[in-house]
Parts: C-alpha cells; sequence; structure tokens
C-alpha cells in the first residue's frame, strides 16, 4: 500500500471502497478517454467497464485525472477495468448550471488549486473571480500565483491590487522562468497533498511544473508576441509526483471559462456583500433598487468597491442567463428583475450625485 499512500490514498477513500470493492487505484492522466493510473504496484492503463460508461448521466460520474478508482485487473493482468469512481472529496468543474452534459471536470480530490495568472495582460480580476467561485464551490481551496514578475517592474503594486481584492486568498508572486519565488508554494506542496494548476494559456502552468520538479519534463509554450497564445502548449492533464512528495496536476490553458453552478462559491468571492445583506431590510433583497439595502448603502458611502459590486451583478446576471436557457418559466420573470437592476444603478448614481 506504499506507493498508493504516497498518491494520497487515505481511511476517506479505504472507508469507500468497501469489502469486495475491487482494486484502488489513482488516474494520473487522461486523454481522449484512454486513462493511466497508479495502483499499489505501479502504473497501468485503465479503462472503463460498460456499465460505468453506459450508467454515467454525465462527465461527472466518469473518472477525471486525480480520482480514486475501483479496477479489476484483466486476465493476463495487465488492464485495469475500472467498474466504479470512489466518492471525491472535491472537484474541480467548469460548465452550465443545469446542464450535467456539458460539464467538464478538470480535476478530483485536489487540496489546493493554484490560479496562476501574470502581471502582463493576462491580469483581469474578474476572471480571477470566477476561477476562485469554481474552486470554492468544488471544495477545494484557492491560491493566486501571480506569475512572470520580472516582466513588470511595479509588480508589487499589482499584487497589492490583487490583496485588496481577494481578502483572505493567499496571494504569491513569483519568476516560474528563473525559479524565483517558489519556497512558499511548499507549504502547501507536502507529502501526500494534491494541488493543480489553472489559467490562461502561455502563463507559465508547465515551467513551474518544471521548476518544481527539476526537470523539463513537460514541453513549454513559446509565446506568440501577437496574441499571447502559447505554441506547444498542454494538451492534456497530468499527474506529477515531486521530490518533496507533493502531488500537482499540471492542465491545458482554459480559454474560456464559464461558470456552471458556482453559487455557493460566488457568496464567498462575494463574502463582504454576503455580510452586508444580512443587515437589508429584506432576506430576498437583490441589492438592486430595494430599500433598506446595505449593500447599496455601503455603495453610496464608498465602502463597496463599484468594480466589486459590478462583478458581482455581472456574474449574477450570467449565471441567471445560463439557467433562464434551460427553464424558459424563467424568461419574464428574470427580464423584469433585470430592468430593475438597471434601474438601480442609475438610482446609486443618483445617489452619488446627490440627486436624492
Ligand atoms: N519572462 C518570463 N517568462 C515565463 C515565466 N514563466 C513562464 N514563462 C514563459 O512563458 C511561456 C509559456 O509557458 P508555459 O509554462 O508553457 O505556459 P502554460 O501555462 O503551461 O501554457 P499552456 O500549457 O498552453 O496552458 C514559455 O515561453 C515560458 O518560458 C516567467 O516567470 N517569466
Ligand atoms: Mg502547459
Ligand atoms: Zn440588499
Amino acid at each position: 500500500m506504499e506507493l498508493l499512500a504516497t498518491y494520497g490514498w487515505n481511511s476517506h477513500f479505504a472507508q469507500h471502497l468497501g469489502a469486495d470493492g475491487g482494486m484502488p487505484v489513482r488516474v494520473i492522466s487522461e486523454q481522449r478517454g484512454l486513462y493511466r493510473a497508479v495502483s499499489a504496484s505501479g502504473e497501468l492503463p485503465v479503462e472503463l467497464s460498460g456499465r460505468l460508461r453506459f450508467d454515467a448521466a454525465g462527465p461527472r460520474e466518469l473518472p477525471a485525472v486525480g480520482d480514486w478508482l475501483a479496477v479489476r485487473l484483466s486476465p493476463d493482468g495487465r488492464i485495469g477495468l475500472a467498474v466504479r469512481v470512489l466518492p471525491r472529496k472535491s472537484v474541480i468543474a467548469r460548465g452550465t448550471a443545469g446542464r450535467p452534459a456539458q460539464e467538464q471536470i478538470l480535476a478530483a480530490n485536489v487540496d489546493t488549486a493554484f490560479v496562476v495568472t501574470t502581471v502582463d495582460r493576462d491580469f483581469n480580476p474578474r476572471r480571477l473571480e470566477r476561477y476562485l467561485a469554481m474552486i470554492w464551490s468544488g471544495g477545494a481551496r484557492p491560491v493566486i500565483l501571480l506569475n512572470k514578475i520580472d516582466l513588470h517592474p511595479d509588480h508589487a503594486g499589482l499584487l497589492a491590487q490583487a490583496g485588496l481584492a481577494f481578502p483572505g486568498v493567499d496571494i504569491h508572486a513569483l519568476n516560474a522562468l528563473h525559479g524565483r519565488g517558489l519556497d512558499p508554494l511548499r507549504e502547501y506542496l507536502k507529502p501526500a497533498h494534491t494541488s493543480v494548476t489553472l489559467g490562461s494559456s502561455g502563463v507559465g502552468k508547465s515551467t513551474l511544473l518544471n521548476r518544481l520538479i527539476g526537470q523539463d519534463l513537460q514541453r513549454l509554450g513559446d509565446v506568440r508576441a501577437s496574441d499571447q497564445r502559447g505554441r506547444h502548449t498542454t494538451s492534456s492533464r497530468q499527474m506529477f509526483l515531486l521530490p518533496n512528495g507533493g502531488l500537482l496536476i499540471d492542465t491545458p490553458g482554459l480559454r474560456e471559462l464559464r461558470l456552471g453552478d458556482a453559487a455557493p462559491g460566488l457568496s464567498r468571492t462575494f463574502a463582504d456583500i454576503g455580510t452586508l445583506s444580512t443587515r437589508c431590510r429584506f432576506r430576498d433583497c437583490r441589492h438592486t433598487d430595494e430599500p433598506g439595502c446595505a449593500v447599496l448603502e455601503a455603495l453610496h458611502d464608498g465602502l463597496l468597491a463599484r468594480s466589486h459590486y459590478d462583478n458581482y451583478i455581472k456574474l449574477l446576471k450570467e449565471q441567471e442567463y445560463q439557467r433562464r436557457r434551460e427553464d424558459p418559466a424563467m424568461k419574464a420573470n428574470a427580464k423584469r428583475r433585470w430592468k430593475s437592476v438597471h434601474k438601480g444603478l442609475r438610482f446609486v448614481q443618483k445617489l452619488k450625485r446627490g440627486e436624492e
């Protein structure tokens, strides 16, 4: 069992394996439905049993990198046949609310999710907010990594800005290319702990992995100056064992992050708005134009950043849009509501100008 423990096997998963549970393995890579996994005696390819494939209601019920599976060995003992995905402790999933078929599981059983961004064009607080929402709602801990600080003379300013925008989230500045600023990351990359790097293509996720491993295992993408897209980019998700015992999943860059069912995460990202809203007069206050709204009041008093509030409203709007596509009955309702959002915003602007 030693190798399994190295890969994070513990009593939680053992308990779910049960007596006739088959052999436990952890998925370390997946490419077009082909899986590789680690068992107590080493690496092996894994195929899905027909039952697992056909019983799955959507991608969420199929194995992803980081998953623990119960497998049966083929007669020659060389291939694992996955019969069951063991219950996950956390999941990184992107997709569309209410549309399980369009969901994509990026990683499973992750302790820490590093959101990698850079000091150049990639830096975008609104996008970071989406990542945080996705990570929190899946039960993992987000950490923001501000990479390529060698490219920006005032990265300290950006770091401070990010710190203000995301109170309570660890943020580290680094230069993955030259291996600077990596020491603080050891705190997350402890033996048997699993981390994943997420972020746009070309931000340096694979570079970071290579530095931490101390070998150039992952091919890097050259960044084209014209559009900042990587050329030799990572094309599949893969888990690596670091020299100090931590596990790190490298992922391909995400072009677009759809929010999916991240409502619980959303409320964490906007914890300040959540706290304020406990003082709103109405319990179902939407903080747009309701009388006695503590959120609008804070906005008016300058205690809440306008951009942060705007992001909150935008994300809510997007979520609602996605849900509305599933449910025509909500359409009329939502239209009315967003009318009032705009009315509310005009109201706030008036307040600011002292017109009311
Ligand atoms: N100047 C500078 N360049 C960096 C740094 N980190 C990575 N790079 C460069 O950025 C380019 C892209 O890095 P990758 O590690 O391939 O990026 P990635 O996030 O893995 O990209 P995808 O696999 O496409 O998602 C490479 O040319 C790296 O050398 C850094 O700290 N500073
Ligand atoms: Mg990469
Ligand atoms: Zn309110």
